[in-house]
């Protein structure tokens, strides 16, 4: 499970550098030779601070904007939205890099050979090789998320052979930077407004042989052995004191040595990590694949080779870039993970939520590692006290909602001054559908019932927000279909628009989600039957005249029908409206949906083609979804596997991770299905420590397109229910337990927590 490369990184060029990380701290890592450089981020290290952005005159003029709408002026109402309801002032803070380290080497002029430069993504370690005449060089890096610290290890097996400079630094925006010890320098400074983040980042060499000391704030060494580096950053964020924090943590790095930081790294980092293998069996490759770098394998994909290992190392590097940027206590993560070069980056690095955030955490339940979801949840609860104070400021409403976009002291006021995406209040609601995704995967009640009145809160905002429209239908107003445009007849074209698609079936998975908890939870009787009120006077997903679904309230042609954004099929995935099974018509018009956003150009951002392969997963078509991988891999894959947009955009990575699962193993019904979206090419494999909905760890082998052994731990205790057709029993210690319904194809028996079910 290897990223490699033959050649460092280009200095200029990002993309080929290689990302380590512990959820807050992140490294870009190129592997020079003369000058190396890694390029750091510190997650909580922001412009500004926390602010109230709500407009003051967006209650006063709500109604008439309802009503220029319900009268059909539609550029009259996007006028008035426009100043009456943006954000004051229209931006929200954003994330920032924390800077670099640049090392300066001094080689003897020899030639450089066997070059080699690697990411282990099955150690969360990578390094850079290569011999300098006579001399053999090794470079490792890490970042523990257990001691906090970015480690460097330098060596060479010749002594006195470890000569440089070493320069920390950042771009601008920054007071200070000292040496602070003889062998150590400091950076600190402060951002944007009076409010805003101090942060600090350190760098301490610890030379074996030769000599280590400072001269100005650059750090020197001279013929030294070995040499280690201990790199960290903090901010107040947290409230700590960002400069005494780095010199513990530091301190405490080297006590404790580096060998033991790295055992202890590898085993925290191994622990998640390997609660999951898949093997593709691939007859065709001879299994030298791994000894070609990892940009070429890439490229040979783009020119229509076939590389199944290499779409295992996808999945599994989805599962690693989960890992280094959103642990327990970190913040989620943003739209480049925690990975960010730039001080003014695209899109701020913030925290998207009309699509983006939510893909970043697909493939956390899907691909076992659940309790990274946490950092999601944790920001949930920033955003409900101004997400509160939105609610009631914009629109006199209960509960907490956000626009389409949060940043880390969860700003909830509309983003932008951009009519496609600006004005969308369903951000919390999409959010929070994730708390029940995570009660359904592990049925964890304690879970539940902790953040039941999250989810209520959420709810109640549309209690008060859904307004009647001429058909009777309780609808979102004003809002968007994110981030289309539509054209009436008339030739005037819109984005605001009166109960589009997606906000229905958001607000559909919220409350029914909801009610189920409430019955659960046998609590908030009066609410439930508030919310099975309203739920059935929602719009339901309506086919169009192309025979797709409509993506708005009215039968709209898009501007764009090639449009990144899928939303009307959100029933499809990730909700669960729309099924094979249960609503085959309207599946059938999902698929043609999918068709025409193709047929025009569609999925040509990287996230978008990850949501289309979870969509042909969802629809059972194995081969779309392959060809939609490769198309990934082909178009929208950067030389360091990271996603591009462009620019690069971590959503893709996540979306490819959770789309590959998706098409693995399916448990959105009621039921667990092996292989439901299996392509041709893939007809022999094993993968193990999948997780299905009812808290089941499944393990299997397939050969031709069929399972042939499985394997299920039930870590809560519930009943299993598998469907297939053909003939499988389920055992548990040797015997036979449960029972097969033919009519139903299901195949159904009684869990005990913690027991294994064999199925063959
Ligand atoms: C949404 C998408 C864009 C981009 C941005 C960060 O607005 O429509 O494609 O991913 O988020």
């Amino acid at each position: 499970m290897k990223l490699w490369y033959d050649k460092p990184a280009s200095l200029e060029n990002w993309n080929e550098a290689l990302p380590v990380g512990n959820g807050s701290l992140g490294a870009m890592i190129f592997g020079g030779i003369e000058k190396e450089r890694f390029q750091l981020n510190e997650e909580t290290v922001w412009d500004g601070g926390p602010r109230d952005r709500n407009n003051k005159d967006s209650l006063e003029y709500l109604p008439k904007i309802r009503k220029l709408l319900f009268d059909g002026n539609i550029k009259e109402a996007e006028k008035l939205t426009a100043i009456a309801m943006a954000g004051t002032p229209e931006d929200q803070r954003h994330y920032e890099s924390l800077g670099d380290i640049f090392i300066d080497f001094e080689h003897e002029k020899q030639e450089i050979c066997n070059y080699e430069r690697f990411l282990d993504i099955s150690n969360a370690v990578a390094g850079v090789k290569y011999s300098c005449g006579d001399v053999e060089f090794i470079r490792e890096v890490f970042i523990s998320a257990v001691d906090k610290v970015m480690v460097i290890k330098l060596d060479a097996d010749k002594s006195k052979s470890l000569s440089f400079m070493l320069t920390l630094n950042r771009e601008r925006y920054f007071d200070y930077i000292y040496a602070n010890a003889k062998d150590s320098v400091t950076l600190k400074g402060k951002s944007g407004s009076d409010k805003g983040i101090s942060f600090c980042s350190m760098v301490k060499v610890v030379a074996d042989g030769g000599n280590a000391y400072s001269i100005g704030n650059k750090l020197v060494v001279e013929k030294a052995d070995k040499v280690t580096i201990y790199m960290t950053a903090r901010t107040d964020y947290y409230g700590d004191e960002p400069e005494a924090w780095c010199k513990n943590t530091i301190r405490e790095a080297i006590n404790k040595s580096c060998e033991q930081i790295k055992y202890d790294h590898i085993a925290d980092y191994n622990r998640l990590f390997n609660r999951v293998k898949l093997t593709l069996k691939d007859y065709n490759s001879e299994d030298q694949l791994s000894l070609i770098p990892t940009d070429v394998r890439l490229k040979k994909i783009q020119e229509g080779e076939t590389d199944l290992d290499l779409i295992c190392l996808y999945f599994q590097y989805g599962r690693y870039l989960l890992i280094s940027c959103s642990r327990p206590g970190t913040l989620p993560a943003n739209l480049q993970g925690i990975w960010n070069k730039d001080m003014m980056s695209p899109w701020g690095c913030k925290f998207t939520i009309n699509i983006n955030t939510e893909m970043n955490y697909w493939p956390a339940e899907t691909c076992n590692l659940s309790e990274l979801h946490m950092p999601l949840f944790d920001h949930i609860e920033r955003m409900r006290e101004p997400g509160r104070i939105t609610a009631q400021k914009m629109y006199n409403c209960r509960g907490f909602m956000c626009h389409h976009n949060t940043d880390i002291w969860g700003d909830t006021a509309p983003q932008d001054l951009w009519m496609p995406a600006t004005q969308w209040p369903m951000g919390a609601a999409w959010l929070c559908l994730h708390l029940w995704e995570h009660y359904e995967f592990t049925k964890d009640y304690n879970f539940l019932s902790r953040t039941y009145d999250t989810m209520r809160e959420a709810a109640l905002f549309f209690v008060d927000f859904l307004i009647e429209n001429n058909k009777g239908q309780l609808v979102t107003c004003p809002s968007v279909s994110p981030e289309n445009t539509y054209s009436l007849p008339n030739g005037q074209t819109g984005c605001i628009c009166i109960g589009p698609s997606m906000d229905s079936q958001i607000i559909h998975a919220l409350f029914s989600n909801c009610i189920e908890a409430s019955k659960l939870l046998q609590t908030d009787l009066e609410f439930r039957g508030k919310l099975e009120e309203l739920i059935e006077r929602l719009p339901k997903p309506t086919i169009g005249k192309y025979g797709q679904i409509q993506e708005w309230a009215e039968d709209y042609d898009e501007v764009e029908p090639g449009h990144r954004h899928i939303s009307q099929l959100f029933a499809l995935h990730p909700s669960n409206q729309i099924t094979l099974k249960d609503t085959p018509e309207l599946a059938r018009a999902a698929k043609k949906t999918i068709e025409r956003r193709l047929s025009y150009g569609g999925g040509h951002t990287g996230w978008s083609r990850a949501w289309i392969i979870n969509m042909w997963a969802r629809l059972e078509e194995g081969d779309l979804a392959y060809k939609n991988i490769e198309a990934l891999l082909s178009k929208s894959t950067l030389p360091n596997l990271l996603d591009n947009h462009p620019p690069f955009q971590i959503d893709g990575n996540f979306g490819g991770s959770a789309g590959i699962a998706e098409m693995l193993l399916q448990s959105h019904t009621g039921f667990i299905k092996f292989l439901p979206a299996i392509p041709k090419a893939w007809s022999k494999g094993e993968v193990s420590g999948l997780c299905a909905r009812g808290g089941f760890e499944v393990d299997f082998t397939w050969e031709e397109g069929k399972v042939v052994k499985a394997s299920i731990l039930s870590k809560a205790g519930e009943t299993c229910r598998i469907y297939f057709e053909g003939n499988l029993k389920a055992y548990n210690n040797g015997e036979v337990v449960g029972s097969y319904n033919e009519e139903t194809s299901l195949l159904t028996f009684e869990t005990k927590i913690g027991e294994r079910y064999e199925v063959y």
